[in-house]
C-alpha cells in the first residue's frame, strides 16, 4: 500500500465563521484565514478543510447552500478564496473544501423554481411526495433537527423531503441533471486548484424505494438502515469518482454518518473506487446512547478501544479511515473525554497522542490544539445552533424536561460548544477573535486559554501538539501499522505496540486522575522516549508508573 500525501497528512478543520475576523462584523472570514496561514502551517498540517464557504441564508451555518460556485458575502469574494488557495499552496500545505450535497438551500434557484410548479423543469430536482390519507406527512420520517422530515408546499399541496431543517431541501440524486450539477460544481473548484472535498452526510443520497415508514428501532439504527445507504448510492459513488475526483490529483473524506464496520469496506475499499475515506461517528458519538439530547453514558475506555480495534480490523490493508475526536457538530473533545480542569493540559495532550497513533489519516479540529473546552451558555438567547434551538422550542411543546435541564443538555452536548471563537490572545477583547461582537460569544476562559500565552509557554498543549505532529511526520508507524494490544480489558490504562516493518512503538495513556501503573513485560529503560507529556517517565524494573493523564511513545527500535 503506498502511503500517500493524504493518507500521511494531517487535517485542520477551520470553521470559517469563528476562526478569525479581520474586518471585525464579529464574523470569521477568509481574510481572516490568510492572516493565520503561517500559524497553521507552524503546527505542521499538510491539508486544511473548510467548512462551508459558498453563499448562504446560513440557516444551518453554510450546510445549506444557495449558490455552489460563489462565497459567502460575510466570507468574502472569489479573489479572498484566490489568495488564500495561493498562499495554502505556497506553503506545501492543501486545502479541500466541504461539499454540501445531499441537499442545497430552499433558497437556491433549483428550489425557488421547483416549488413554482408540479412541472416546471426543477421539480424533479427534489423529492416530493403527496400528503398521506389523512393529509399528513407522507411517511413516518423524522428530521435529524427534529419534526417530521416533510414539509407540506402550499403552492402544490405536495410534500418535500429535507432530511435536516426545512430550508434544507434534499436533493434528488436519481435524477441525472442534479448528479450533472454537482459533478459541474466540484469541476469548478478542483480546476482552480483545489485539493479534494470532505463530502457531507454523503451516505445519505440515495433514498429507498417508496419512502417506506422507518421502524421503530431507535433514531441512530433509522439512519443507518432507512436514510444512509440506499440502493444507488454506490453507483452514484463510484461515478462521482470516475467522471470527478479521478481526473484531478485529489481525495475525498466522507462524513460516515450511518456507516458501520460491515458497510465502511462498500465505501472506502481499494478496489471499489469510490472514496478515499471516511471518518466515522462511533468515537464522536460514544456518549451519545441514542441521538443528541437524549440519553448520555458516561465515556468507558474499555467500550472506546474496541470502536478503534473494530474499525481498524474492518478496513485492514483493504481500505483507508480518517480519525477524529472532535468537530464542529460535537461538544469539545477534552471536555468530553479528558478533564477540561484540573488536568486540562495534561489530558488535552495525552488524547491527542493517542489520535496521533492510531491508524488512518489525523483530523484536528480548530482550537483543540490550544485545549479549547466547551462554554456555558447563560440563558438560551446566547444559543445560535439550529439543532439547540429546535431542541428547545420542541421541548417547550413536549415539557419533557424542565427548561433549565434543557438548556443544560444544550450546554453539555450542544454545537456551540465547538463553535465559539478561536481564541488567540488573552489581553485582547473577545480573545483577538474579533473587536466586534461576534455571532456567538466567545469563551470567557480565553483570558487562560490562548494561543499568545501558549506560543510562549515551551509546555502549552500548543507547542505539544506541535512537536508531537512532527514527530508523526517522521515516523510512518504513527500512521498505520500492526497493534498488539496490552492490557485490552484495563479500565483506566491504554496500551499498545504498533509495528511497521522496521519501526516499533510502545503507546502508553492514563485516562485516569491517579497514577497507574503496569507491567511493561520488558525493560524499557533504555528505550528513546519520543513523546511525552510529563517532564519524567517512571520506570523500576519492568513497572511503569504513570502519572495522571500522562501519555507516552516509546520508540522500541
Ligand atoms: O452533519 C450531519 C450529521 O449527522 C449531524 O447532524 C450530526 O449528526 C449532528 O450534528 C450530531 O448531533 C453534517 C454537518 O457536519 C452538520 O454541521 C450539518 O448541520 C449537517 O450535516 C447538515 O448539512
Ligand atoms: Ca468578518
Amino acid at each position: 500500500m503506498e502511503l500517500t500525501w493524504f493518507k500521511k497528512g494531517t487535517i485542520y478543520q477551520i470553521y470559517p465563521r469563528s476562526f478569525n475576523d479581520s474586518n471585525d462584523d464579529g464574523i470569521g472570514d477568509l481574510r481572516g484565514i490568510i492572516e493565520k496561514l503561517d500559524y497553521i502551517h507552524s503546527l505542521h498540517i499538510d491539508i486544511i478543510w473548510l467548512s462551508p464557504i459558498f453563499s448562504s441564508p446560513n440557516d444551518d451555518n453554510g450546510y445549506d447552500i444557495s449558490d455552489y460556485c460563489s462565497i459567502m458575502s460575510e466570507f468574502g469574494t472569489m479573489e479572498d478564496f484566490d489568495v488564500l488557495l495561493k498562499e495554502t499552496h505556497k506553503r506545501g500545505m492543501r486545502l479541500i473544501l466541504d461539499l454540501v450535497a445531499n441537499h442545497c438551500s430552499d433558497e437556491h434557484k433549483w428550489f425557488e423554481e421547483a416549488r413554482k410548479s408540479k412541472d416546471n423543469p426543477y421539480r424533479d430536482y427534489f423529492h416530493w411526495k403527496k400528503p398521506s390519507i389523512d393529509g399528513g406527512p407522507p411517511n413516518n420520517w423524522k428530521s435529524f433537527f427534529g419534526g417530521s422530515a416533510w414539509e407540506l408546499d402550499e403552492v402544490s399541496d405536495e410534500y418535500y423531503l429535507h432530511l435536516f431543517t426545512k430550508k434544507q431541501p434534499d436533493l434528488n440524486w436519481e435524477n441525472p441533471k442534479v448528479r450533472e450539477e454537482i459533478y459541474d460544481a466540484m469541476r469548478f473548484w478542483l480546476d482552480k486548484g483545489v485539493d479534494g472535498f470532505r463530502m457531507d452526510v454523503i451516505p445519505l443520497i440515495s433514498k429507498p424505494e417508496g419512502y417506506p415508514d422507518a421502524p421503530d428501532i431507535g433514531f441512530r439504527k433509522i439512519i443507518e438502515d432507512v436514510y444512509a445507504n440506499g440502493p444507488t448510492l454506490h453507483r452514484y459513488l463510484n461515478e462521482m469518482n470516475e467522471e470527478v475526483i479521478s481526473k484531478y490529483d485529489a481525495f475525498s473524506l466522507a462524513e460516515g454518518v450511518g456507516i458501520n464496520e460491515d458497510t465502511v469496506g462498500l465505501y472506502v475499499n481499494y478496489d471499489r473506487k469510490e472514496l478515499d475515506m471516511l471518518y466515522h461517528f462511533d468515537i464522536l458519538e460514544c456518549t451519545i446512547v441514542n441521538g443528541k439530547f437524549e440519553e448520555v453514558s458516561p465515556f468507558d475506555l474499555v467500550q472506546m478501544k474496541h470502536i478503534f480495534k473494530k474499525w481498524r480490523d474492518a478496513i485492514h490493508q483493504t481500505g483507508w479511515i480518517a480519525n477524529a475526536m472532535g468537530n464542529h457538530d460535537f461538544a469539545r473533545m477534552v471536555s468530553r473525554f479528558g478533564d477540561d480542569k484540573k488536568y486540562h493540559k495534561e489530558s488535552a495532550k495525552m488524547l491527542m497522542t493517542m489520535l496521533s497513533t492510531q491508524n488512518g489519516t489525523l483530523n484536528i479540529y480548530q482550537g483543540d490544539e490550544i485545549g479549547m473546552t466547551n462554554i456555558s451558555l447563560l440563558n438560551i438567547d446566547e444559543v445560535r445552533d439550529i439543532q439547540s434551538l429546535n431542541f428547545y422550542k420542541e421541548n417547550k411543546i413536549t415539557h419533557k424536561y424542565t427548561e433549565e435541564l434543557a438548556l443544560e443538555m444544550i450546554n453539555k452536548e450542544g454545537r456551540d460548544n465547538a463553535r465559539t471563537p478561536v481564541q488567540w490572545d488573552g489581553d485582547e477583547i473577545n480573545g483577538g477573535f474579533s473587536k466586534g461582537e461576534p455571532w456567538l460569544k466567545a469563551n470567557p476562559n480565553y483570558k487562560d486559554i490562548n494561543v499568545a500565552y501558549q506560543e510562549k509557554d515551551p509546555n502549552s498543549i500548543l507547542n505539544f501538539y506541535r512537536n508531537l505532529l512532527k514527530t508523526r511526520k517522521e515516523h510512518d508507524v504513527f500512521v498505520h501499522g500492526d497493534f498488539e494490544e496490552i492490557e485490552f480489558n484495563n479500565p483506566k490504562l491504554y496500551i499498545y505496540k504498533k509495528k511497521l516493518g522496521k519501526e516499533e512503538i510502545m503507546v502508553m495513556l492514563n485516562f485516569n486522575s491517579s497514577e497507574e501503573s503496569f507491567d511493561a513485560g520488558s525493560n524499557i529503560n533504555e528505550v528513546e522516549v519520543l513523546v511525552n507529556n510529563y517532564e519524567n517517565l517512571d520506570v523500576e524494573n519492568n513497572n511503569v508508573l504513570l502519572k495522571p493523564y500522562q501519555g507516552v511513545i516509546l520508540d522500541l527500535k
